[in-house]
């Protein structure tokens, strides 16, 4: 059952962000009971709901106002408002703090045998990736008369398989990239996790509970500096 009056929150149920997203609103006294199979965790001290849910579903849930507040890395954020923009569907939402996990760069990488000097050397070229409006976007930036090949998993591996030129892919340490023979070449975002909220009104009672667990998450994070 979930209740209107309650806080919905969406976090990814597993993956990269969980963990730095659960950690955290531990930290600022979310108690939840949380049921493994089930896609909803209710608080048990606060009026929350905790929707977990993949990642790729977050952008679209608080845009669509179907919850209230989501923990999504910027990437997919600003992937899936380039997606509904394409789409000629609005995308609102307001961002309420930077969260401190989550860190990654967007980037073209090669395979370590190819020269590369600047965007141009792709022209006519395809290039793997899972973000492909955000690639989109830097070609068109660019000037770059290239293809981004959408493919949802195994992007490293497609300059290999023959699939793709090179590719564009989320890189942290680059030991990914480093096994399959490929090199960054060409960073085109920079994104964190962040909390967003959507817009539209908000019940008093639930924005007050937001305006009480914000500094909260300030705090949190300074501890942690
Ligand atoms: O199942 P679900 O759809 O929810 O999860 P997912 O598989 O789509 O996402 P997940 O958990 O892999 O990543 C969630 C978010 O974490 C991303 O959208 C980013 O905001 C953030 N993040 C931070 C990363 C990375 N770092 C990262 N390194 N997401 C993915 N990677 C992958 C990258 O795609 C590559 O395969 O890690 C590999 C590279 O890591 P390094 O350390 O070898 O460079
Ligand atoms: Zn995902």
């Amino acid at each position: 059952m979930t209740d209107k009056n309650r806080l919905r929150i969406a976090v990814q149920k597993s993956g990269r962000l969980n963990e730095g997203s659960m950690k955290l609103l531990k930290a600022i006294g979310v108690k939840l009971s949380i049921r493994d199979r089930l896609l909803i965790a209710h608080s048990t001290n606060l009026p929350i709901d905790l929707l977990q849910v993949r990642d790729d579903d977050i952008p679209g849930l608080v845009m669509d106002g179907v919850v209230d507040l989501g923990f999504i890395g910027e990437n997919e954020l600003e992937e899936k408002a380039l997606e509904r923009a394409a789409a000629g569907k609005a995308s609102d939402y307001d961002v309420l703090t930077k969260l401190d996990f989550g860190d990654c760069r967007l980037s073209i990488a090669v395979p370590k045998e190819m020269s590369y000097a600047g965007p141009q050397d792709l022209a006519g070229c395809n290039v793997a990736t899972t973000y492909p409006y955000l690639l989109e976007r830097f070609f068109k930036q660019q000037g770059v008369n290239a293809t981004a090949l959408m493919l949802t998993g195994s992007v490293e591996v497609a300059p290999r398989a023959g699939l793709a030129e090179a590719i564009c892919d989320l890189v942290s340490t680059g030991a990914t990239l480093e096994a399959n023979g490929l090199v960054e070449v060409q960073e085109i975002f920079q994104s964190k996790a962040v909390l967003i909220q959507r817009k539209g009104d908000m019940p008093v009672a639930k924005q007050a509970l937001i305006d009480k667990l914000m500094p909260r998450i300030a705090g949190v994070m300074q501890a942690k500096e």
